[in-house]
């Protein structure tokens, strides 16, 4: 019998696509690729159906044997049960709770944080060199109310959104966690190589897009699985190799927006993190 094919819709430096595509990798399922790609706001880069596919028009989607699958963490699972060869999900079942309370924070408050410094740092100047019909346009095709509200103001206010802090403050409080528990087992789950450290190594290096590295420098736990997952040949094929095109201005504004960053961050040791 064939296996049906998959196909997924996605972008290179979509932090829920990367850890779709290193799942993918890790369990050698092969797959075809279809670049959706509107977060720069080119609105016009959505196929036309493509909310008849993921509802919040977001990616990654992946359609598998003629059925379309959206959010990347149902997407996870999903190839856990069809593809259970080379298992991401752990046998044992307290280590198979622990990967879904760690992957349940991406859910809870990771990944909205994540947008937030996002548009803060550096999508907002994006968004600015656009036309401003083009960017009403995409935000009137935004279907996700909440992110909609939250890139407003993050535009608008930048580094002086008040979103910035409980979002930075969500990051602190989540690698350190990482490093507490990582100092205990090799990886987030147990010992082994699991679907929560597939799903939350993303943020590492979205972060240290961002030029934020030196700010976690001394969580050395953090740091030392980071370095170990980023050597797997799935990572460098699922995640470094589709590169990011907007890697310069990560660069170029991340490092303008330390200072500001780095205060944020110290302050969030004393103040009750937001995750
Ligand atoms: N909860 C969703 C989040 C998906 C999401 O936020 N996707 C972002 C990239 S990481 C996206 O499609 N962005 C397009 C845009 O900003 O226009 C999931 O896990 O799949």
């Amino acid at each position: 019998m064939d296996t049906p094919k998959l196909t997924l819709f996605h972008y290179d430096r979509s932090t829920a696509a990367q850890r779709v595509r290193l799942a993918l990798d890790e369990k050698q399922i092969a797959w075809e690729s279809v670049i959706v790609d509107t977060a720069r706001g080119d609105v016009g880069n959505l196929p036309p159906n493509y909310h008849a596919l993921n509802p919040k028009g977001l990616v990654p989607t992946i359609i598998h044997d003629g059925v379309a699958i959206p959010e990347s963490l149902v997407i996870l699972e999903y190839l856990e049960d069809v593809f259970p060869e080379r298992p991401l999900r752990p046998a044992a079942p307290v280590e198979r709770a622990r990967a879904r309370i760690w992957m349940r924070k991406i859910d809870e408050s990771v990944h909205v944080a994540s947008r937030s410094l996002g548009v803060c740092i550096v999508n907002r100047h994006i968004y600015k060199e656009k036309e401003k019909e083009a960017l009403s346009e995409y935000y009137a095709t935004m279907k996700d109310g909440v992110r909609k509200k939250n890139d407003q103001t993050n535009i608008e206010a930048g580094l002086d959104s008040p979103l910035l802090p409980g979002s930075i403050a969500t990051f602190r409080k989540l690698f350190e966690e990482m490093d507490e528990t990582l100092g205990k087992t090799e990886h987030l789950a147990g010992d082994g190589y699991s679907m929560a450290d597939v799903a939350l190594v993303v943020y590492v290096r979205r972060l240290e897009s961002f030029m934020m590295a030196p700010l976690w420098a001394h969580l050395g736990n953090l740091d030392r699985w980071y370095r170990r997952i980023a050597e797997r040949p799935a990572y460098q094929s699922a995640v470094v190799s589709w590169g990011d095109v907007t890697e310069a201005k990560r660069i170029q504004h991340g490092t303008e927006a330390f200072p500001r960053v780095a205060e944020l961050w110290h302050a969030a040791g004393g103040a009750k993190a937001a995750a």
